[in-house]
């Protein structure tokens, strides 16, 4: 992904609604207005993404806040979390929400969280050491169909996919593992790897 071109202090989360967001591999770094990057819930995204919105060639900082959150479907494109906070991204409501040319390093515990239906496509990334790769919301019944190809996942202390719900869809192809615990963790419908 990006080599920092200059860093960008961020007081209010930005939001994006429709078009496309060029952070120019800027390093974005959070007011501790936003949170504080650690596991309490309620604290505000770095990015909002809206209505199909394009965010691309952004670094996360050291305070990684709730990351990015997505509304209605959105692509992140050349995105780089230093430091993950509470969670990378966030798929707030339903869509489609692709993720190519990413990576996520040093997350206490999730990096994406699914909380609304949604498809989610990722392709090329690197993901090192957090909880697990993909949540979706603990006790939600609704459908979320993640793929994952060609990535790099190490140090997941947990594994890769969680679901509560039976109507849900993993897969992950043309991926290295290493260290990244159990590859398909609750009541997936289907959840397979063709590595
Ligand atoms: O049910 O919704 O951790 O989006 C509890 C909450 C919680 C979410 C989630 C998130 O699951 O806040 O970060
Ligand atoms: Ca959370
Ligand atoms: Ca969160
Ligand atoms: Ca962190």
């Amino acid at each position: 992904t990006c080599q920092s071109t200059g860093s960008q202090f961020v007081r209010e989360t930005i939001v994006v609604n429709g078009g496309t967001y060029d952070g120019q591999c800027r390093t974005f770094n959070p007011s501790s207005a936003l949170g504080d990057g650690s596991q309490s819930e309620g604290q505000d995204p770095v990015f909002r993404l809206e209505n199909g919105a394009t965010l691309k060639n952004v670094i996360i900082g050291q305070n990684g806040a709730d990351g990015i959150h997505v509304y209605n479907g959105g692509t992140l494109e050349n995105i780089r979390w230093t430091d993950v906070g509470e969670d990378a991204m966030t798929v707030k409501s339903e869509g489609n929400v692709i993720l190519r040319n990413i990576e996520g390093y040093n997350g206490s515990d999730k990096f994406l969280q699914a909380n609304a239906a949604s498809n989610i496509t990722v392709s090329n990334c690197v993901v090192d050491n957090m909880g697990k790769f993909l949540r979706q919301n603990g006790g939600t019944t609704f459908e979320v169909n993640i793929t994952v190809d060609n990535c790099d996942i190490s140090n997941m202390s947990e594994g890769i996919f969680r679901t509560d719900s039976s109507r849900s869809t993993a897969h992950i192809s043309n991926s290295r593992l290493r260290n990244a615990g159990r590859v398909c963790i609750g009541n997936w419908a289907s959840c397979t790897s063709s590595n």
